[in-house]
Formats: C-alpha cells, sequence, structure tokens
C-alpha cells in the first residue's frame, strides 16, 4: 500500500478531488501553506493500492495547471531569493508536487 502526498494550487484542488473521488478513491484534504510564497495551497493525502499508483498520478496531472505567480519582496519578507526590498520575482508553481510513500500498515476502527 502507499500514501501519496500531493500539494496542489488551492485552484485545481476541487478538480483533482472530484476526479478522484468520481474513480472511487477516497481524499483527505489539507490546507497547506508554501513555505516560499507564504500563500495558501492543498495538500492530499490518498491511500491507495499500489496498482493503483498509475492512474491517481495521471487524475493528479490531468487537473493540476501551472501557474506564473509574482512575488513583492518586503521589508519582512526580503530573505525572498536574496531580493532586496521592493523588487518583484516570477516563479512558476505546479501542477502538483507528489510524494508516494510506502504504507506498512491502514487500520481503520
Ligand atoms: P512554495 O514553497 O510557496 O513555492 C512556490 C513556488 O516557488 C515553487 O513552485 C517554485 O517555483 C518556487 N520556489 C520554491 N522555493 C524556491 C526557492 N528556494 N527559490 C526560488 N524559487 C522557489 P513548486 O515547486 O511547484 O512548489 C509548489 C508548492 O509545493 C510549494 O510552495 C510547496 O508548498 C510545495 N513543495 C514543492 N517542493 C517541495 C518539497 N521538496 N518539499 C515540500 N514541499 C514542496
Amino acid at each position: 500500500m502507499k500514501l501519496i502526498l500531493a500539494v496542489v494550487h488551492d485552484e485545481d484542488a476541487l478538480n483533482v478531488i472530484d476526479a478522484l473521488n468520481s474513480e472511487k478513491y477516497s481524499v483527505t484534504r489539507l490546507c497547506s501553506t508554501g513555505g516560499f510564497l507564504r500563500a495558501g495551497n492543498t495538500t492530499l493525502l490518498i491511500g491507495i493500492e499500489d496498482e493503483m499508483l498509475e492512474q491517481v498520478l495521471e487524475i493528479i496531472k490531468a487537473n493540476s495547471k501551472t501557474r506564473k505567480q509574482k512575488i513583492k519582496s518586503t521589508a519582512h519578507g526580503s530573505f525572498l531569493g536574496g531580493l532586496t526590498t521592493g523588487e518583484t520575482l516570477e516563479v512558476t508553481v505546479g501542477g502538483a508536487t507528489i510524494f508516494v510513500t510506502e504504507v506498512e500498515a491502514m487500520v481503520k476502527y
């Protein structure tokens, strides 16, 4: 068994969840925050049997878009990529960042 942790854009989260649910996959949605942009994103937990991995990755990929996002360095956030205050940085976010881990056991009571 595997656990997929998928970080997706908030705007893609519902589409990804709907597509997974319609194929009978259970999903837990966590509200998360990107460490770099300090903006909200969504982390999905999906427990699956090994043979389902490819299908689940395809569903996530098909429903996750890449986006350009601009961030302005402020006095408070001037750590950003070594930017000086007031400078703007454009980054490409996503589609999805996915981690796949082995699961020793899953128990439901
Ligand atoms: P954030 O950390 O807010 O990062 C948003 C985007 O900013 C990243 O997009 C990347 O294009 C850029 N970025 C991140 N760190 C950077 C740095 N040190 N210098 C320059 N640019 C940087 P993605 O790579 O698509 O990541 C989207 C979100 O996925 C991340 O949001 C974070 O929440 C998560 N993520 C990505 N890689 C991760 C990792 N290795 N471990 C844990 N979470 C990760």
